[in-house]
């Protein structure tokens, strides 16, 4: 701190090379620091779909599946020739020799899906200036790997220290990898209890629930609220939060929830079961909002739609239980600037990352600015919702470099007010935004354990 209220143009700055902790001189200087600092520091991505290599097929990896991902179907529907069930009556390397002609030779990879395969392949050591457009000379460079060493690779590559799982119970494939394997002993993949099918299809929940030895009503809805039903629910919750590990319990929802609605499934599901579990056990409840599911169940997995969401669910939860840490993200483009504004009224709330039709340049350098003007350093820009294992290296470069940008222009505003910013700076502010905010919120949930 010492160093600032020195004189800036005190000639002790003047041909010396920098200490950290000293002000940087030049504008050209700041921003080549900013570009190597935050490319350069490590990030926990706090939501993906990625599973450790202990979950074998689960583990998705490998140029065709880079070019199957859901991202790339919806689009390749646009311009493809094949029909809905022509496409689908392939298997995966057919669809992804289509998705390849058709929107990586016929025509230039524009979109954020396209453009970010040819990012990870060239970042690979993949040049398509070497390996030209032909599929298979890319599908070679794979033929030896393995899961786990590709693992490594792409961590290093990507700078990412660790990501976070979504870990559904409800899904029977990784239920037995948790149940009868020896679950996730990568520690650079940690888990996240995933529970959209308790919040918003009971009916078929109370089946599952019951099935795994959980004494829950299945065919009386009524008696689904009795105190008794709802203990073995908090049940539930505790055992599964407890076998995966789980840093924090997740679900996603449509924007047309209300909370808190009396006598209704969802409220009760809340107030009765997830939020005392995530008080006891510590752990922060992670809300993703504003998806409407299967607007086109032609498009399978890409047949999602996000919708304007009513925040007033998220004001009231935050009211409620000024306790629990709420991490949340918001689909529709139009949510975000209210989000922002209502984490500057609540502390327990923190948004995170631009979510899915938002994980696109122009929308991340959009919401990047400004919740960074109206929040500095308090929230989580970027998770990278990644399918597959390879997307870690495009999708965190892409946002990089947006978040250096962004990151500059305000540093620079500083500079030239002659508030200045060291290496230390900058440093400090980027290890928050990549997991310092994050570990913040675990240990102020934890706080409230017991
Ligand atoms: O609900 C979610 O976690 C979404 O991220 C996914 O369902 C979605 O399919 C996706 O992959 C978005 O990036
Ligand atoms: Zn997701």
């Amino acid at each position: 701190m010492e160093q600032h209220a020195a004189t800036y143009a005190d000639p002790t700055y003047a041909n010396v090379s920098r200490r950290p902790d000293t002000p940087i001189e030049t504008l050209a200087e700041l921003q080549k620091a900013v570009r190597q600092i935050v490319s350069e520091t490590p990030v926990i991505d706090i939501h993906t779909h990625l599973y450790a290599a202990d979950f074998e097929e689960r583990l998705l990896w490998g140029v065709d599946q880079l070019l199957v991902y859901h991202y790339l179907t919806a689009e390749y529907f646009r311009q493809g020739e094949l029909s809905y069930d022509e496409f689908w009556a392939l298997d995966d390397a057919c669809r992804a020799d289509k998705v390849w002609q058709a929107l990586f030779v016929d025509r230039m990879p524009v979109s954020e899906a396209a453009s970010g395969v040819i990012t990870a392949l060239n970042r690979l050591g993949l040049s398509p200036a070497i390996y030209g457009r032909n599929l298979d000379a890319y599908r070679a460079a794979w033929q030896n790997k393995t899961a786990a060493a590709q693992v490594n690779d792409v961590l290093t590559a990507a700078r990412v220290k660790s990501v976070v799982m979504t870990n559904d119970p409800f899904d029977a494939v990784e239920r037995a990898v948790w149940l009868e394997g020896s679950g996730c002993t990568d520690a650079r993949f940690q888990a996240a209890l995933r529970i959209d099918k308790l919040l918003l299809d009971l009916p078929s929940a109370a089946v599952e629930l019951r099935s795994l030895g959980y004494d829950v009503p299945t065919d009386d809805p009524s008696a689904f609220f009795q105190e008794d039903t709802l203990a073995e629910v908090r049940r539930f919750l505790r055992d599964w939060c407890s076998r995966i590990g789980a840093l924090y319990i997740m679900a996603s929802l449509p924007g047309d929830i209300q909370y808190p609605v009396p006598g209704n499934a969802l409220t009760t599901l809340l107030d009765e079961a997830v939020v005392p579990v995530c008080r006891e056990l510590g752990l922060p409840l992670a809300l993703m909002i504003g998806v409407r599911r299967q607007v086109n169940p032609a498009l399978r997995l890409a047949g999602d739609m996000s919708m304007h969401a009513d925040l007033r669910l998220l004001e009231r939860l935050c009211l409620r239980y000024p306790d629990l840490e709420l991490l949340v993200t918001v689909l529709a483009r139009e949510n975000q600037h209210e989000l922002a504004v209502l984490a500057r009224k609540f502390r327990n709330l923190t948004p995170f990352g631009c979510w899915w039709f938002l994980h696109t340049e122009s929308m991340i350098r959009e919401m990047t600015a400004f919740r960074t003007e109206l929040l500095g350093t308090s929230y989580i820009p970027q998770h990278s919702d990644c399918r597959v294992l390879e997307q870690l290296i495009n999708k965190w470069d892409h946002s990089r470099s947006i978040i250096t940008g962004v990151l500059y222009d305000k540093f620079a505003r500083l500079h030239q007010d002659r508030w200045f910013v060291s290496e230390s700076d900058i440093r400090r502010d980027t290890e928050q935004y990549f997991g310092g905010v994050f570990q913040q919120v675990l240990s102020r949930a934890k706080k409230v354990k017991g």
